[in-house]
């Protein structure tokens, strides 16, 4: 029994020793295994720390490298920028133009092919000098015949100040124009004198930025027409939409460097006419609406004939602003007028107006609701010489908004008043859509 005893005991000591060994070992390996796992960790740590050194370096130098880049773009803009504003007042003749004298004694460029009017109303800047195509000198005893049958300008005097306000330039150096909307309210960034305020762009440290891509825009290309045949359709001089908006920035900037040359540009006196041919700016045409804003691009730049002194195209929304700034500035019209309500001159179904429809100069007709009048008919849309800004037909300009549409301003004489579409009022629709039987359009002519 003792011996069994014994023998058990030893049995169980055995076993005893045999798992404390194995704990031991087994301790053993969790040790090696721990200290194997520290390592590991401990390596994964130095890699992610170095890896994170690393990124935040290259981080660092490419923020560095973007900064430069930015700062050389900057530069670039500035440089760019400074090309127009530092374009010199052209204060000689040139081979494009000579410098007239208004009779008050303002000098005005008048472009080759064309001259000034002597024509008293006609003959100041202050109140709206205009020029007439010919070079044979204005008729004033025959001057109804003159007005209905020469296409005519009036010149939008612009400061370098002024032209800051027209126009400015992005983080990609791309020249964009300034547009406004018009309210009576006052405070930051309204213009006290105007009620100008900026519509859709904000400008920091020179750089301007268009707030909302497919907000109201120029120059852009709107996408409702893509493809050679839409463009053949509508005889757009291009092969691609690209190639489209490359010739619509090209065309504008065109526009800044003869306003900065020349202080100022040449506005179309009367709604274009003849939209149906050959477009006209004469007085008492009846062919001025109806059009798809594609064509009347076009023919506004045909505008010129074979005149190489200057270029002609459709009024931009930035102009059509200044315009009507002038107006404000020049005393011409008040806030009131060009903000709140147009009713009083311009042409619009709630104002009855005294037109002349036969052109011998006197008033003999009452517009009645629905109807539009001849251009420039009446002397009570007569605006610093400029006619029918004010209602009569919607006039197209170069100003883009949306993916599909193009901007009209002010009214539509049949079924709008000029409290709601009064002179300041925008909208738009489609290019070549359901509403182009509405839309007419302003030309622009500039100095080379
Ligand atoms: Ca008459
Ligand atoms: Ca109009």
């Amino acid at each position: 029994m003792r011996n069994q005893n014994d023998a058990q005991k030893a049995l169980e000591r055995r076993i005893f020793v045999k798992e404390k060994h194995e704990k031991k070992e087994h301790e053993k390996e969790n040790n090696a295994k721990q200290t194997h796992a520290s390592v590991i960790k401990y390596i994964a740590i130095v890699l992610i720390i170095a890896i994170l050194a690393v990124a935040i370096f290259v981080v660092a130098i490419s923020e560095n490298i973007n900064k430069e880049k930015q700062g050389e773009e900057i530069s670039a803009m500035a440089t760019r920028g400074d090309y127009i504003k530092e374009i010199k007042l052209v204060t000689e003749d040139n081979e494009y133009m000579t410098i007239q004298t208004d009779a008050q004694g303002v000098q005005v460029p008048v472009p080759k092919g064309y001259v000034g009017s002597t024509m008293q109303g006609e003959n100041t800047v202050e109140h709206g000098y205009v020029i007439y195509e010919g070079t044979d000198p204005v008729n004033t005893e025959d001057i109804w015949n003159e007005r209905n049958s020469r296409n005519q300008y009036v010149w939008v005097p612009v400061t370098h100040e002024q032209l800051s306000k027209m126009y400015g330039i992005d983080e990609n150096g791309k020249y964009w124009g300034k547009l406004y909307d018009f309210t009576m309210n006052t405070g930051n960034n309204i213009d006290e004198t105007t009620g100008a305020t900026p519509l859709n762009w904000t400008e920091t440290n020179g750089v301007m930025k268009i707030i909302s891509i497919d907000g109201h825009r120029e120059p852009d290309i709107t996408s409702d027409i893509d493809g050679i045949n839409s463009f053949r359709q509508y005889g757009v001089k291009a092969e691609s939409l690209a190639e489209y908006l490359t010739t619509l920035e090209k065309e504008f900037e065109e526009t800044l460097v003869s306003i900065a040359k020349y202080g100022g540009f040449y506005i179309g006196r009367y709604e274009t006419g003849d939209v149906n041919s050959t477009l006209t700016v004469h007085r008492m045409n009846t062919n001025i609406g109806g059009k798809e804003w594609y064509i009347l691009y076009e023919k506004c730049k045909q505008l010129r004939g074979n005149n190489k002194n200057v270029l002609t195209n459709m009024l931009y929304g930035s102009q059509y602003d200044r315009m009507l700034m002038w107006l404000i500035e020049s005393g011409n019209k008040t806030k009131e007028q060009i903000i709140l309500d147009s009713s009083d001159w311009g042409v619009y179904q709630n104002f009855d107006l005294e037109y002349d429809s036969d052109g011998d100069g006197v008033a003999d007709t009452t517009k009645i609701v629905g109807r539009m009048i001849p251009s420039g008919s009446s002397e009570q849309t007569n605006a610093n010489n400029i006619y029918d800004i004010g209602g009569n037909y919607w006039e197209w300009t170069m100003e883009a908004n949306g993916t599909n549409s193009r901007i009209y301003r002010a009214g539509w004489a049949s079924s709008y008043s000029g409290d709601v579409m009064n002179a300041k009022y925008r909208s738009g629709w489609s290019p070549n859509g359901n509403y182009v039987g509405r839309g007419g359009c302003r030309a622009a002519l500039y100095i080379k």
